[in-house]
């Protein structure tokens, strides 16, 4: 599944698209379960309050984001454990990860998209990283608000936020870029996973198309070496389902950094411990 050219541009770039792991008809089942699911009312977990600055027509209030269903939902479960996206994910981390997370983005038309940001400022799984498998549900391009990643950051530290523009964002952070560096578009069909770690900055535009969603099914595991992950993210399941015992961080916030200039080279300097948003210094 994840051939040598594939594993190349993961550890080149941080990021890659295995293209086709689940089938249209999968997907399709998937998209009408989850409308299904969202049409039931609320949720385990559905929290509007990260639709911030927006007013009760916000689309993103329609359909939150559904949270941590493999907990409570079978479907889910089996999806994130699923043998194919374990494959790659071994193949690409070099051991088998242990899973901590779903969720189902809805984006519909008129939804703002999320600013960039790097997972391991929420997840701070410890020592590596966290690791996400984002299948694309419909088809993603940069009208509906496609993925944007940042080809290389895959080896930052974490970094100190700055405020994002919460016209279209739904997140009120954003991760700043130093000059030279950029996102690029990662256009993908229904069935189409794309594969980042946890220190990859990453976002999306706005869905600015007429009528079309943007619903994404993603995973986050973290490596099989995580001895820390924070305290939302648990339990942790191994692949095969069981669930493990890992230490939360007993950190409010993150330690971050800053991008200062060293010998003419661009490098992240340690600043403190954010807490959304607040670097209080060390
Ligand atoms: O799907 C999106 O728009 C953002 C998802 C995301 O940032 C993530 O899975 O970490």
């Amino acid at each position: 599944m994840v051939t040598a050219a594939d594993w190349q541009f993961y550890h080149d770039n941080g990021y890659v698209v295995i293209h086709g792991l689940f089938s249209p008809e999968e997907v399709a089942r998937y998209r009408d379960y989850f409308m299904a699911m969202r049409a039931t009312g609320p949720l385990p977990l559905d929290d509007t309050s990260w639709y911030l600055n927006s007013g009760d027509d916000d689309p993103l209030k329609r359909y939150p984001r559904i949270i941590q269903s493999h907990r409570w939902d079978n479907v889910s479960k089996q999806w994130l454990l699923d043998p194919r996206l374990n494959a790659c994910l071994t193949a690409l981390l070099g051991r088998e990860p242990f899973a901590v997370q779903t969720m189902f983005y809805f984006k519909p038309a008129g939804a703002r998209g999320q600013a960039l940001h790097q997972d391991n400022y929420y997840l701070k799984a410890r020592p590596g990283t966290c690791m996400a498998a984002w299948m694309a549900v419909d088809r993603c391009d940069e009208a509906n608000g496609c993925l944007q990643v940042v080809p290389g950051s895959q080896d930052w530290d974490v970094l100190c936020t700055e405020p994002a523009d919460t016209s279209v964002s739904f997140t009120d952070i954003r991760v700043p870029l130093p000059p030279g560096a950029a996102p690029v578009s990662v256009i993908m069909e229904p069935g189409d996973v794309l594969f980042f770690n946890g220190s990859i900055v990453h976002g999306s535009f706005p869905n600015s198309s007429a009528d079309r969603f943007r619903r994404s099914f993603i995973g986050h595991y973290i490596e099989g070496d995580s001895v820390q992950v924070s305290k939302g993210y648990h339990p942790a399941l191994r692949m095969d389902g069981t669930p493990l015992e890992l230490e939360a961080s007993s950190l409010e916030g993150v330690r971050c950094g800053v991008w200062v200039e060293k010998d003419g080279l661009r490098a992240i300097e340690p600043l403190g411990v954010e807490y959304h948003g607040v670097t209080r210094l060390e």
